[in-house]
């Protein structure tokens, strides 16, 4: 297994097993309130927080950064996954993972050297992400897959919530089950971008286990609830 040559911590990433985990962006929090916000998504059984960070050159907007990251992580109880939308991953790993990420999430659109951030991300203990935009092809990541704990297929194009799917993204997702069917692989399918309910279904269908869930799955405004959105979000995805 290409894994043996990597430092691994496999006890870190237990978590990312589980199906569903349903992961509300926090950049969809109510800002004067995060930490309310933080404390009642966990109570209403969020199973890890999604941290999106950019840098306003990948893609065309600025959302969290390390120091909200690490005053997340002093009152979170779940994992934390970092998403980082940013040209140089290279320079915030391990100050993520530092700051409190259990699971790093780069951009293949953004790297040559992807083995590289790899070892970067395992050396510091984390679990390894790969994220793919909706026109990124799945050869692009395809020899990696033995090193990865998770594949996040992005639904939109990153950068802003309240986007509209983009539907020819979950092709993706049955791809990659085939290919971790086929080479007895076990990295987590997460999907990001307008995961409403219906998507949540299709994706689960598909083989996504990971589900962000933003204005679309669980911030739907109007003092709706997040345990009612969670747990829809949560059924919605048992179709196995
Ligand atoms: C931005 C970021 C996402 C959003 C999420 C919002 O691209 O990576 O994680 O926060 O997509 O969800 P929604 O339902 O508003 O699209
Ligand atoms: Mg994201």
């Amino acid at each position: 297994m290409l894994q043996s040559d990597l430092p691994v911590n496999f006890e870190r990433w237990q978590w990312l097993k589980q199906h569903p985990i349903i992961a509300p962006s926090l950049m969809c929090a109510d800002m004067l309130n995060l930490k309310d916000d933080v404390q009642r998504l966990e109570a209403a059984g969020a199973d890890a927080f999604h941290v999106d960070i950019m840098d306003g050159h990948f893609v065309p907007n600025l959302a969290l950064n390390l120091d909200i990251l690490k005053q997340i992580r002093s009152i979170a109880n779940i994992p934390i996954d970092v998403h980082l939308m940013v040209e140089n991953p290279e320079s915030y790993l391990e100050p993520a993972i530092e700051a409190g990420a259990d699971l790093c999430i780069f951009h293949i659109e953004v790297t040559h050297l992807p083995v590289r951030l790899l070892r970067i991300i395992h050396s510091a203990g984390a679990a390894a992400g790969i994220a793919i935009n909706p026109a990124t092809p799945i050869e692009s990541i395809r020899l990696l897959l033995p090193y990865l704990q998770m594949v996040m297929v992005m639904t939109v194009e990153p950068g802003f919530a309240g986007q509209k799917l983009i539907s020819f993204a979950l092709d993706k997702i049955n791809n990659l089950s085939a290919i971790r069917r086929e080479l007895g692989l076990e990295f987590a399918i997460g999907v990001d971008g307008a995961i409403g309910r219906d998507v949540v279904t299709e994706a689960a269908a598909r083989g996504a286990s990971f589900f962000v869930g933003g204005t679309s799955g669980v911030f739907l405004g109007d003092g709706a609830d997040y345990a009612d959105a969670i747990g829809m979000m949560k059924k919605a995805a048992q179709v196995k």
